[in-house]
This record gives structure tokens, sequence and C-alpha cells, in this order.
């Protein structure tokens, strides 16, 4: 009765480690970057992350107003004003890859600032 008590205790612990491993793979990991927006150009340009990472982006627009903008699926835009500093913050839960750019309209060499967001 005890032996047997002991294995399903046993079984019953072995199946909740398997199902809190599997959860933590499955929300990924934080992911910090960032990048700056300078004559008319991100940098880095190119990020990259594994699917359902938490990703924080602290993005510098250095000499003139800039925005960091992704379309859908994420639709996340953040303006930062020159000189200053925003942050955005998103779960990569869509795979593919995911251009980025300014949208500001201010000054039309903006629509040169662009990269791709690679989600694995
Ligand atoms: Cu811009």
């Amino acid at each position: 009765m005890h032996a047997r008590r002991w294995l399903f205790s046993a079984a019953f612990a072995a199946s909740v480690l398997g199902l809190v491993s599997a959860a933590a793979q499955d929300q990924g990991q934080v992911r910090e970057f960032t990048v700056t927006g300078d004559h008319y150009a991100f940098s880095p340009a190119s990020i990259q992350v594994n699917r359902n990472d938490l990703v924080k982006i602290t993005f510098t627009a250095r000499d003139i107003p800039h925005s960091l903008t992704i379309d859908g699926p994420y639709r996340i835009s953040k303006r930062a004003g020159a000189g200053q500093t925003v942050t955005l913050e998103f779960r990569a839960d869509q795979a593919g890859e995911h251009p980025f750019y300014c949208n500001l309209s201010q000054d039309a060499k903006c629509k040169d600032m662009k990269g791709i967001l690679t989600v694995r």
C-alpha cells in the first residue's frame, strides 16, 4: 500500500516537473536590444530572436525624431524625439521576417530607414 502510494507520488512529481519545464521552454527568454536611429538608419538594422522570446528594445533617436514601427502581426510603434529614448516590449509569438521602419513623415528621408526583425 505504502509502496503504491509512493509510486503514485513519484509519477505525479515527474509529470509536474515535465509540465513546468515544457512551460518554461514555451515562454522563451528575455532578449534585450539597444537600437539607435541616426542619419536615416537603424543600428543594428537586424534583430534575431526565437519565437516566444520576450523582446525588449531600447530605442534612441540621435539626431532628429524617429520612430521604430513594426506592422502586423505585432502592430507596435514608438516615437522618440531628438536625443530621446523609448522602450518597446512585446512577446515574439509570430514567426517570420517582420520589417521595421520609421513612420515619421516630417523628413522625407525617414522612409529610407529599414530594418528586419527575424523570429525563428
Ligand atoms: Cu525617422
